[in-house]
């Protein structure tokens, strides 16, 4: 549904998007919020900005908290591995003793709701590449029950690269995992891909360029130039992938909506009494927005495939480079599917690029091993690189 801002509330977004502390962010965004009319079209929008209102506060309070020197625990924590991996659930579900038997560090909950209160890191290898997870506090979902932590929980999982939402297979799997992927949505995490993909690029002339590469399903040209003026946005080149809406690219605008993939895992298989098929077919309209996995992390039932799971819902393959009569890298460098021999050159060396001349390619992207290819050779998970280059 389109939002139908009136101009004085777009021309007080653009000064959202413009604040740079958090603080300008605040009053901005606060400024925003008393300027758009209350009605259905922006209920979505005045659901999400008050949210990210009261996150704001809490990282200017946790920032103030900072300054004043206090070593008060850290509930942000800095990605490392291939890809980050938050573990989100409602108590009890089992997250932490999963995260436990994925990680190899030993469980230490007596089995109590809300027990874990920080969230806590831990690596799991995949192949050759490592993985981190991160075990967070539980968030009540589709409950009114307050928790201090929500906020904070939420925005790890905005940070995260990908999200596991568990579940308990004996407690209504199907509408927790629900309940949880609309809680997310309303704070504008989607798991679903989406049909199209839109960029926008601000620039300061040049007007506006349009650079599509599939459709607009229900807007022409001018009616999306029409929207960015009256957002303020003279100068753009907005390109646009697949099926895209006007409200796909209102939502661009605004930047309310990010996209990470998730899995559920419907956990305690184990205790798990009832008639199977019955609780896959309630699960249908879950696996429309996320794939799902059907583990016990007592008894270790499917814990082997989450490592593939995560591996192939990230797009991302791996690539060894070697050295022209060297051997062949250990560790792979990770990039994301599509990724090119310039992408290889240039996460080694700028020098290797500038002075690129070929690349030798060995694996599935060449139709034979050694190939010759330049810069933007498409490589395919495995492939081994040898660059030649001046210097
Ligand atoms: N039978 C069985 N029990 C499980 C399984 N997974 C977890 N549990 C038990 O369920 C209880 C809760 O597990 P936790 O991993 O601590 O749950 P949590 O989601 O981290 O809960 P919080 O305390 O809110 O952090 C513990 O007693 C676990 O031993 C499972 O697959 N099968
Ligand atoms: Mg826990």
């Amino acid at each position: 549904m389109p939002t139908n801002l009136p101009p004085e509330a777009k021309a007080k977004w653009l000064k959202f998007t413009e604040a740079k502390t958090v603080e300008e962010k605040i009053a901005a965004l606060e400024e925003f919020i008393s300027s758009v009319p209350k009605h259905k079209g922006t209920e979505n929008l005045m659901y999400w900005a008050t949210r990210r209102l009261s996150q704001l506060k809490e990282e200017l309070e946790e920032q103030r908290k900072k300054k004043g020197g206090s070593s008060g625990p850290k509930f942000y924590i800095e990605k490392s591995g291939a890809a980050q991996v938050v573990i989100l659930g409602p108590p009890l579900s089992g997250k932490s003793l999963l995260f436990s038997r994925l990680t190899g560090i030993p469980y230490d909950s007596p089995g109590i709701p809300y027990t874990t209160r920080l969230p806590k890191p831990g690596m799991l290898k995949f192949e050759n590449i490592y993985f981190q997870l991160i075990d967070t506090p539980s968030i009540p979902f589709g409950s009114n029950e307050r928790i201090s932590w929500y906020n904070r929980t939420i925005g790890l999982a905005r940070n995260a690269d990908m999200l596991f939402i568990v579940v308990d297979a004996t407690n209504g799997p199907d509408s927790m995992a629900m309940s949880a992927i609309e809680e997310l949505e309303e704070n504008g995490i989607y798991l679903k891909k989406p049909k199209g993909k839109v960029e926008i690029i601000r620039g300061s002339r040049g007007g506006i360029n349009l650079v599509i590469n599939g459709k607009i399903v229900d807007a022409t040209a001018d009616d999306i130039k029409k929207m960015l003026k009256e957002y303020k946005i003279d100068h753009a080149i907005v390109k646009v992938w697949g099926e895209v809406s006007l409200d796909d690219i209102e939502a661009q605008i605004l930047e309310n909506r990010t996209y990470r993939p998730g899995i559920v895992l419907v956990n305690k298989m184990d205790l798990f009494k009832g008639d199977l098929n019955e609780m896959m077919r309630r699960m249908e309209t879950v696996s429309k927005v996320a794939p799902i996995i059907y583990i016990s992390a007592k008894t270790g039932l499917g814990l082997e495939s989450i490592g593939r799971h995560i591996f192939s819902s990230l797009d991302i393959i791996r690539v060894y480079t070697k050295q022209p009569n060297g051997d062949v890298a250990e560790k792979p460098l990770v990039l994301r599917k599509g990724a090119t021999v310039r992408d290889v050159a240039e996460s080694v060396h700028s020098r290797i690029l500038k002075g690129f001349k070929y690349a030798r390619v060995y694996g599935k992207s060449v139709k034979f091993n050694g190939e010759r290819v330049g810069l933007d050779h498409r490589l395919e998970d495995g492939d081994v690189v040898e660059i030649y280059s001046k210097g």
